[in-house]
């Protein structure tokens, strides 16, 4: 059998108009049986991933979502299309990846709705669940195709043997066994016999060999082989087939193979296969199921369509020229780029900037009104999931002129490019985009340039410092004009304190006898705040102090809101000229994973930036460390590029903001010089 791992770029991915190049298949199973990790052996073994994810480090593709990352399980129905090349031509795989927890099934029956074939995912440390009984038999009544994925066989509560048997009593003497596992005897699978083929497919050097069974193997594995062929004659269509057989005739592998994958393709016939996701083992095996035995799109019948006033449309059938009809599967929103759908095309092609009629209906009971409207498609894209970037560059439109198309050009790179973020900082007020590397940032702003005619600048990021008052002071605010026209006049006396870290803002009323009139004390209010935002020394906003308002002077035509407004201001600045005002920097709490052996380097490296290690513990059982942290934002603007090079590679960090810290006065300085 063909290998058809590795090699990515080898044909060109199949293209909305040959929906015959494409499997749509959604993974089901018990929360934990190991979905999302398949889902990455699959992207590994197909040369779409060059390292696996895990779970538990929050590293996958799929579970990319801070949820999914912090609750170690899928949460959301998410989308991997894998290539799997083929002599003529790349299959596009879609994966569907749906959360097995049982609070989250709204993602998983969309999954299925989507799904032209389904994998039944079973661990072999639980049992089968009432709910994955379940939905075997939806997908029974839709005669979906299916196949049953052994997992956890090295850490199983049962063998092989009891695993088949549970299955076959969850769901029937149609599934049976297309491979035995092979396993060490520490228990790990390290490769797999197929029962037609009679072949060794060993994956323990980490490379796929497949040899013939000797003898002592054939013997063993005889009765589980007939049992799978008379299995493959009972669906069989030419009804020869069982006699020519029992009466000893030598039938070539081939009509086996066909019609096997005939009687998968109609949904009757469910091949088993143990698999291992953790090292890949059953992973060309697992592919070769998916693309030659699950069916294309073009053999899913198109739900009927009617008329917008319930008149039944006419018959369609998958074709790309045909009229479109799809539905929309799932729909999340992302701040920066809007509603985005996922959509299962049954016929006719979507394409960008179309316009298509969206309708709902009978769905009142459950709280959606009937919906009827023509709406737009924006961008197509295509989901990739979570990837870490490296770098941030923040840019700005080159003149007032280019600011309308910035902005669209950006909507328009970020539906493009899923490995692209653009973050909109309300401290620093700058538009700040988060990319893999320098080249990929060069790409950005090229296509911002030329393609969307944007004339853009980059320009260093901001970090959001903030100013606070490290000891007390008086402020008098004085705004008094008098001279011709409407005139002015506002005073007023405060106090400024420093307040603990995370108070926020607190204002104290203390006038008495009505220095200042009640309705210009929320005015002074509002002008200490006005100027808080500005800053007082260095222009980023001040936060965590206590302004009491304790005197002040009024005049009984001049004083207006304004007018104390303005003083509220003078009087905070004037505090500040008088009493000590410090930086605050942002300090985000890190955590690194790295093979064990760079930990002392990563630990060492904190401390070069100002960083407090706050501990380090054993990822998993193989070698790896996590390694936390408290580092200021200032000193790791650019961690993703230097932990490449310290860690040779190997690690992966995430970050958090937690709070904002006296910046040290050394530092200060520095920064205010570059001001
Ligand atoms: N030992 C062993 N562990 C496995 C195997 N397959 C998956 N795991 C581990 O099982 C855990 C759960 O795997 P996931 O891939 O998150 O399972 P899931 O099916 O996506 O779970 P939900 O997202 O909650 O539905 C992870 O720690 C995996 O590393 C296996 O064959 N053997
Ligand atoms: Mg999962």
């Amino acid at each position: 059998m063909a290998d058809k791992s590795n090699n990515p770029n080898a044909g060109r991915a199949p293209e909305a108009d040959q929906p015959g190049k494409i499997r749509n298949v959604v993974l089901v199973g018990h929360t934990g049986c190991g979905k999302t990790t398949l889902v990455e052996s699959l992207l590994l073994a197909t040369g779409n991933l060059t390292r696996l994810g895990r779970v538990e480090d929050g590293t996958t593709v799929s579970d990319f979502d801070e949820a999914e990352i912090r609750q170690q399980r899928s949460v959301n129905l998410s989308l991997e299309p894998i290539l799997v090349q083929q002599p003529d031509g790349a299959i596009k795989v879609n994966l569907l990846d749906t959360p097995g927890y049982a609070d989250f099934v709204g993602d998983l029956r969309a999954g299925l709705r989507a799904a032209d074939a389904a994998l039944f995912v079973i661990s072999a440390a639980e049992d089968i669940d009432g709910t994955t009984k379940m939905l075997w038999d939806e997908c029974a009544a839709v005669q979906m195709p299916r196949a049953v994925i052994v997992t956890k066989l090295d850490n199983g509560r049962t063998d092989f043997d009891g695993v088949i048997a549970m299955c076959q009593d969850a769901f029937g003497d149609n599934v049976l066994p297309a491979y035995l596992p092979r396993l060490a005897p520490d228990g790990m699978q390290t490769g797999l016999v197929g029962l037609l083929s009679q072949c060794v497919y060993d994956y323990s050097t980490g490379k796929r060999t497949a040899a013939p069974a000797d003898d002592d193997l054939k013997m063993e594995i005889e009765d589980q082989r007939n049992a799978f062929i008379e299995g493959i004659i009972a669906e069989s269509e030419d009804e020869t087939l069982m006699d020519r057989y029992l009466g000893g005739e030598d039938i070539d592998l081939k009509v086996f193979i066909d019609d096997l994958e005939t009687a998968v393709a109609r949904g009757s016939f469910y091949p088993v296969l143990p698999v291992n996701p953790m090292n890949g083992v059953g992973m060309t095996e697992l592919l070769e199921v998916m693309t030659e035995a699950f069916p294309s799109p073009l053999e899913h019948r198109v739900p009927t369509v009617t008329t917008i006033d319930g008149q039944p449309g006419p018959e369609l059938t998958c074709d790309p020229n045909g009229p479109l009809v799809a539905e929309v599967v799932k729909t999340t929103s992302d701040p920066y780029v809007g509603k985005i759908s996922l959509v299962r095309i049954f016929s006719g092609t979507i394409v960008a900037d179309a316009t298509v009629h969206v309708s709902g209906h009978f769905l009142s009971d459950r709280g959606h009104d009937d919906h009827d409207a023509d709406e737009k498609i924006g961008a197509l894209t295509c989901p990739l999931g979570k990837t870490q970037r490296a770098i941030q560059s923040a840019v700005a439109a080159h003149s007032k002129a280019d600011e309308d198309k910035l902005s669209q050009g950006l909507n328009r790179l970020l539906a493009e490019d899923p490995t692209l973020r653009l973050e909109h900082n309300a401290d620093t007020h700058q538009l700040v985009l988060w990319c893999m590397g320098e080249a990929h940032l060069d790409v950005l702003l090229d296509r911002l340039t030329n393609r969307y005619g944007v004339a853009v600048d980059s320009v260093p990021v901001k970090v959001a410092l903030r100013e606070t008052f490290s000891s007390k002071g008086e402020g008098h605010g004085r705004h008094v004009k008098q001279s011709g026209g409407h005139g002015q006049y506002a005073v007023c006396d405060i106090t400024v304190e420093p307040l603990p870290s995370g108070s926020g803002f607190e204002f104290v009323d203390k006038v008495v006898g009505g220095a200042v009139p009640r309705q210009f004390i929320p005015s002074v209010e509002k002008g200490v705040r006005a100027q808080m935002e500005r800053g007082v020394i260095a222009g980023y906003a001040v936060q965590d102090i206590r302004v009491t308002l304790h005197d002040g002077k009024a005049h009984s035509v001049d004083s207006s809101d304004m007018a104390f407004q303005t003083a509220g201001a003078l009087a905070l600045k004037d505090a500040a000229e008088k009493a000590q005002v410090s930086l605050l920097e942002p300090v985000d709490e890190v955590a690194v994973i790295v093979a064990d052996d760079y930990v002392g380097a990563i630990m060492g490296d904190f401390s070069t930036r100002r960083g407090r290690v706050l501990g380090s513990e054993p990822v998993g059982t193989s070698g790896r460390t996590k390694v936390m942290a408290e580092v200021p934002q200032i000193e790791i603007c650019r961690y993703a590029v230097d932990l490449r090079s310290l860690s040779h590679g190997t690690g992966t960090f995430s970050r958090r903001y937690v709070r904002h810290e006296p910046m040290p006065s050394h530092v200060a300085e520095k920064v205010r010089a570059e001001e």
